[in-house]
């Protein structure tokens, strides 16, 4: 069975179908053959998240799914959440990381946690599923698996980062599978 996923992240798309598979085939925004990058301009994960999946059953006449995501900084009052991906002004994973760890700069708070919210899309109802991981950010970037903020991320209960880890384990403990699970058990019935 073939799932849409309504996403223009090559690295969500590889942890969401690890996750879907062999149940599941996931075709992405370029699978569907859609060239747009959906306009963001909600102002909560759950808004974004639905935006995404809207728009792709409006032009596609597809039912799908949505992933929205971010960090959220306690010490930054929540900062980045939904603007995450362009925190420093560009969409450059590599350039937000460092703009965040320049914020931090004398922050002894590092508490932070990552929040994923899926909407999906399944004839003509919005069915929401989330997920949240609690941690701290790094003082350095440390590891080079994963995407975004993941070399300055540590769970709780681990000493290494997300980009020390596995596809694996990632995808065992973080805020988009615990969303995943919720849509996966939920698509089950
Ligand atoms: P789509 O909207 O096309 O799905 P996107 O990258 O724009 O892709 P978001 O709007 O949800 O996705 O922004 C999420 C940003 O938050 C992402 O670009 C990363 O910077 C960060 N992020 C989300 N999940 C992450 C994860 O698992 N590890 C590290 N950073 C993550």
């Amino acid at each position: 069975k073939k799932l849409v996923f309504a996403t223009n992240n090559a690295h969500k798309t590889v942890e969401v179908s690890n996750l879907l598979a062999p149940a599941y085939e996931v075709l992405n925004l370029t699978g569907i053959g859609c060239e747009v990058d959906i306009p963001e301009t909600g102002h909560t994960f759950a808004e974004n998240a639905t935006l995404k999946s809207s728009y792709v059953v409006e032009n596609f006449q597809l039912d799908c799914f949505a992933d929205d995501s971010g960090l959220e900084v306690e010490a930054l009052n929540n900062e980045p959440g939904i603007y995450s991906a362009r925190y420093s002004g560009v969409r450059n994973d590599q350039t937000n990381l460092e703009f965040l760890l320049q914020k931090m700069e004398g922050v002894t708070n590092r508490k932070a946690r990552f929040k994923t919210v899926i909407s999906l899309m399944q004839n003509g109802q919005n069915h929401l599923f989330e997920g949240v991981i609690n941690g701290q950010i790094r003082q350095e970037p440390v590891g080079t698996n994963g995407f975004g903020y993941d070399p300055i991320f540590e769970p709780e209960g681990y000493n290494i980062t997300f980009a020390e880890m596995d596809l694996e384990l990632k995808n065992k403990i973080s805020h988009r599978a615990l969303a995943m699970q919720q849509l996966i058990a939920f698509l089950k019935g």
